[in-house]
């Protein structure tokens, strides 16, 4: 009898599955005193809890998160980062581009489909907001009786981070001024929002003894207890504000199988390289000596941050021992920050699966070259693409293209080529005096296969260049080659990988390197193209793309009310 009932629940659970379903969520979210690294600061919370909750879902689903601003003195917007939004662009989270922010004490409605298995993130899209805190994963299963390629016996997601104890309004302020305030390196590492400051490094005698008390559990170190034997998925993200990391689980090796929701050709690896933005699964096995714990560890590179920040520390938990029991070895040193060859080398063999592969359109029909500069613009430290700083205009692109608002921003597009570039040195300083900021946008041709060659040079101090990890809204790009030094558009080009190139939505220009992407543009919508370094997009590292506003319907009111939009916002 009671194996019939279980038939029929099991028939009546397949049943329910085979339709997608609508995901419900409700999000308030506010300021609270939190203390993710031991020290208390206001953080922004979902439901009270940063990171926020998990959203999972299943490929072909309805996701509907209604968000109740409740930061009383901000607006708010959140990003579904790598959710390509086909069909609800207004739905991508974009302040200033897809959307009005979302004013204090209102409800906003975001509803999208999540058409790909995978893993994601979401975060604010508003100013500094990402990095107080508003950041979380999704995670999106495969329909049912679809295998995945790899076996796993858990799956579990870890999103890693960095924290600030300055708050995003002092590092914006800081970044906009002159003298220039920058934002330095983190105070500490978070792992699935957990990490540990050391409190006795503050001023004792100014110090609120509950400000930074290292007894506190919101700041032990998160653990992830495991079972001997078995095989875990680790769905591994950065949210990052500003840094590269490394990932490493001592004694273990990891599987890398997925990158930003596409499956890879498996790599074994000690260190995982991972950029802001970014999301990879990992298997590994719980194959070692099973009377300890094992750290894991995160720490930065491509930053000399060795004097600043300490590494972040979570404890892999080897069933039955305790949880709290420190692991009897010294964390891994993990790999050193100024070593580029390894993070290249670990872009570069990155390749879609075997019986995986998207094959990109074999030519492009426009190539845009994007060189990412350091400069001052009258005074103000700024980075800029070709010549351009970026910045947002008051009404949101989408609204101004669909309803014909010619004023809202410049109509006259930046350029597709660095000017001069074939003089440019990219290991000098340049003298860019004459970057300019602008609101343009590039408005791709529907459906016309586009290439971005993203090229790094010289910041403007000597001998350096930093990594930007640049993200794109609305789109998977194929990733067709990495290289150093200066683009070459005729020899590099021959070496584009065609054959099996991965597909992402955020990839690293190394430093001194230039990046390949190609991408159909084949959804209508407007996408901002940035570098998701928080500070460097607040000081104008990215581009819009339009493809197709003309192809949408009617847009939601609730998107407008701000700017130009101002009337059209409907009770
Ligand atoms: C914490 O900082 C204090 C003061 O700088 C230092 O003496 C101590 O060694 C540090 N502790 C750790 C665990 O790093
Ligand atoms: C520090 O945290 C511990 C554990 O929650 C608590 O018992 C203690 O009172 C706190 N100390 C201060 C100064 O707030
Ligand atoms: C990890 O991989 C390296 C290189 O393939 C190998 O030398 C090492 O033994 C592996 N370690 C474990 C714990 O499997
Ligand atoms: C990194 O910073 C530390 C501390 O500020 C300094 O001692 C070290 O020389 C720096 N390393 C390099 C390669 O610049
Ligand atoms: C920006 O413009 C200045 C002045 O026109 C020029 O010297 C410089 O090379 C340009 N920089 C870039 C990155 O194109
Ligand atoms: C291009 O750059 C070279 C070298 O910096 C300079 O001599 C030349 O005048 C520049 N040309 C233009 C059109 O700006
Ligand atoms: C940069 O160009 C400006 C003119 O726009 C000039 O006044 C200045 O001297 C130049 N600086 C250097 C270092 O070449
Ligand atoms: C910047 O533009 C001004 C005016 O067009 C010009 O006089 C100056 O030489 C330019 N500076 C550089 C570095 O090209
Ligand atoms: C887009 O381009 C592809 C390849 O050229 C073509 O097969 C397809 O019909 C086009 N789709 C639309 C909607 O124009
Ligand atoms: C930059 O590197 C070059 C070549 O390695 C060296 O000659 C020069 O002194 C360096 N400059 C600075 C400011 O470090
Ligand atoms: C590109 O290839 C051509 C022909 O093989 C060669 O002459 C040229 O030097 C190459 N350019 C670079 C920058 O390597
Ligand atoms: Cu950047």
């Amino acid at each position: 009898m009671s194996r019939l009932i279980a038939l029929l629940l099991c028939v009546l659970a397949a049943m329910a599955s085979a339709e997608a379903r609508v995901r419900r969520y409700k999000w308030d979210v506010k300021y609270e005193f939190k203390s993710p690294d031991c020290y208390k600061k206001l953080v922004i919370t979902i439901n009270g809890r940063s990171p926020g909750p998990a959203i999972l879902a299943q490929q072909g689903d309805t996701v509907v998160v209604e968000v109740t601003n409740g930061l009383e003195t901000e607006n708010l917007a959140i990003h579904w980062h790598g959710i390509r939004q086909i069909g609800s662009p207004w739905s991508d989270g974009t302040g200033g581009v897809t959307q009005c922010p979302i004013l204090p004490g209102d409800t906003f409605t975001y509803r999208f489909i999540v058409d790909r298995a995978g893993t994601y993130l979401y975060h604010a899209h508003y100013g500094m907001q990402r990095e107080a805190g508003l950041y979380g994963s999704i995670r999106v299963s495969p329909p049912d009786g679809v295998a995945e390629p790899f076996a796993y016996d858990y799956d579990k997601s870890i999103i890693l981070n960095d924290w600030y104890h300055r708050s995003t309004y002092e590092q914006a302020a800081g970044l906009s001024s002159i003298p220039f305030g920058w934002v330095g390196e983190p105070q500490s590492l978070l792992i699935q929002g957990k990490g540990k400051f050391n409190c006795s490094k503050l001023a004792a005698p100014t110090l609120d003894p509950s400000a930074c008390n290292a007894t506190n559990p919101e700041c032990s170190p998160y653990v992830l207890t495991v079972i001997p034997g078995k095989t875990y998925r680790l769905r591994i993200s950065s949210a990052t504000a500003l840094s590269a990391l490394g990932f490493q689980i001592e004694g273990h090796n990891m599987t890398i199988v997925e990158a930003d929701g596409h499956y890879v050709e498996p790599i074994v690896a000690q260190n995982l390289f991972i950029y802001s933005g970014e999301t990879y699964s990992v298997l590994i096995k719980i194959d070692q000596q099973p009377s300890r714990n094992y750290w894991i560890t995160t720490n930065i590179v491509g930053r000399n941050a060795t004097a600043t920040t300490p590494p972040g520390l979570a404890v892999l938990n080897y069933y039955p021992n305790h949880p709290k029991r420190v692991p009897p070895t010294s964390p891994p040193t993990g790999p050193m920050w100024n070593d580029v060859a390894p993070r290249l080398a670990q872009s570069s063999a990155i390749k879609a699966r075997h019986g995986y592969v998207h094959t990109p359109p074999l030519k492009s029909d426009r190539v845009i070259v994007f060189l990412n500069t350091q400069n001052k613009i009258d005074g103000y430290f700024r980075w800029s693409v070709n010549n351009v700083s970026f910045t947002l205009p008051r009404t949101p692109y989408l609204i101004a293209l669909q309803e014909n608002l010619h004023h809202a921003f410049d109509q006259q597009p930046p350029p597709d080529n660095p000017p001069n570039f074939t003089n440019y040195d990219i290991y000098h300083v340049a003298n860019n005096t004459n970057a300019t900021s602008r609101n343009a946008i590039y408005r791709l041709k529907f459906n016309s296969t586009v290439d971005i060659i993203l090229q790094n040079a010289n910041t403007m101090t000597a001998n350096n260049s930093e990594t930007h990890p640049w993200h794109l809204h609305g789109h998977d790009f194929w990733v067709l080659g990495y290289g150093t030094g200066k683009f070459d558009a005729d020899n590099d080009s021959k070496k584009y990988n065609l054959a099996n190139p991965i597909m992402k939505n955020t990839v690293p220009v190394h430093p001194y390197g230039w990046t390949a992407l190609r991408f159909v543009a084949d959804n209508p919508g407007v996408w901002l193209f940035h570098c998701h370094v928080e500070s460097h997009f607040y000081m104008g590292m990215g581009v819009v793309f339009e493809e197709g506003v003309e192809k949408l319907g009617k847009l939601p009111s609730e998107i407008m009310g701000c700017g130009e939009t101002r009337g059209f916002k409907r009770p």
